[in-house]
């Protein structure tokens, strides 16, 4: 398979503008209408996907792992959403589901980083970045030794460093779902920005650049290219491209390839990669970015022309159908950005992914 970036234009039919306004209007409209049953009388049990079956009758305990930073950036607000993701409604919704919830901390750990570093080498926070993620990392720990799904909510995506980090130690064999705008394979020798949020997977490949990034010591498995996959690329950099193309990570979705085979077919060639006996256990990791400005606004680098909000959601059907996902990161929620408008519609749909993951349906979607 060829990888090729273009950018296109994502047609907006008129059913799905529909669509997604109605599910957006349907949670406003709980929000404000107390005489409205609530969503959680409102689903039934048979919608469970397989997943939470399984899940349910096994352990039935999702962590949500509050991923309270910013470092891996220099806007402000990644750091505040985990609180408002995971309002009381929305835990309502998931506990009606039929999961037992627990939430786990995971503030920022500042720790100063070297003002100078090598000459060409360019990497923002380092030390707090790396000192966070293993924050991160060990709360996921927890909840895999609990048996529990781990959700982590952050904050910026420089901690799923942390959370695959965890994953991985327990699952050599985990495949990986990027669902973004970007690639976040930069080095602090191809990062433009030097923020780490576009560095996670040249951390966890242990690709030899990033090894230059002061603190970096890779100490758990390594990720392999080819149990990578991503869906929504739209914004790559010239050094990014040449990594993908050097890595071999053929399996890279953009938005051309979605406007041209629609998302059912890709997810269906992502799991034949990544899921092939249908039993690998599978990370997906959600930047909100992935999706359209216009349903995630609130987020530090939004690129036009996204993944609408029902494909996403379409998506996660799919994946959460397998009963086979490990773990998820749901990332770059930022509520400081844009109106309060933008922030709540972005809370929402993040919310919206999230309930999805764990069973909510409204759609019917078959492989
Ligand atoms: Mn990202």
């Amino acid at each position: 398979m060829q990888v090729v970036f273009l950018n296109q234009c994502c047609i907006l039919g008129y059913d799905r503008l529909f669509f997604s306004l109605s599910l957006f209007i349907s949670i406003k409209f709980l929000q404000m209408n107390t005489e409205v049953a609530p969503l959680s009388e409102r689903i039934t049990p048979k919608e469970h996907s397989p997943l939470v079956l399984k899940m349910t009758r096994q352990k039935g305990q999702v962590v949500f792992i509050w991923g309270e930073s910013c470092c891996g950036q220099k806007k402000d607000g990644p750091q505040t959403a985990p609180q408002r993701v995971c309002s009381e409604e929305f835990l309502a919704v998931v506990r009606s589901l039929g999961w037992k919830l627990s939430i786990a901390r995971a503030p920022q750990v500042f720790k100063p980083s070297p003002k100078i570093v090598e000459k060409g080498v360019n990497c923002y926070e380092p030390f707090s970045v790396f000192a966070t993620c293993e924050n991160v990392r060990q709360k996921v720990a927890a909840a895999h030794d609990a048996g529990a799904f781990p959700m982590l909510v952050g904050g910026d995506h420089c901690l799923a460093m942390g959370s695959i980090a965890a994953s991985l130690e327990r699952q050599p064999n985990l495949g990986v779902i990027w669902f973004d705008a970007h690639a976040d394979i930069n080095t602090p020798l191809t990062s433009p920005s030097g923020n780490m949020h576009g560095m996670p997977l040249a951390a966890l490949m242990n690709l030899r650049d990033i090894q230059k990034a002061p603190g970096f010591e890779h100490r758990y498995p390594i990720l392999k290219p080819e149990r990578v996959a991503y869906i929504g690329l739209r914004d790559v950099d010239d050094g990014e491209k040449r990594l993908i193309n050097e890595m071999g990570l053929s399996c890279a979705f953009n938005m051309d390839d979605l406007k041209r085979y629609g998302m059912k077919e890709l997810v269906k060639q992502v799991l034949k990669k990544l899921c092939p006996t249908g039993t690998e256990p599978i990370h997906l990791s959600f930047d909100v970015d992935g999706m359209d400005p216009a349903e995630a606004p609130s987020t530090g680098t939004p690129v036009a022309d996204g993944v609408r909000l029902h494909e996403a959601l379409e998506m996660i059907q799919y994946i959460r159908a397998t009963g086979c996902l490990y773990s998820m990161d749901v990332v770059e929620v930022n509520p400081s950005l844009g109106t309060e408008e933008d922030a709540e519609v972005t809370i929402t749909n993040a919310q919206l992914v999230m309930a999805h993951t764990l069973g909510y349906t409204t759609t019917k979607a078959k492989l």
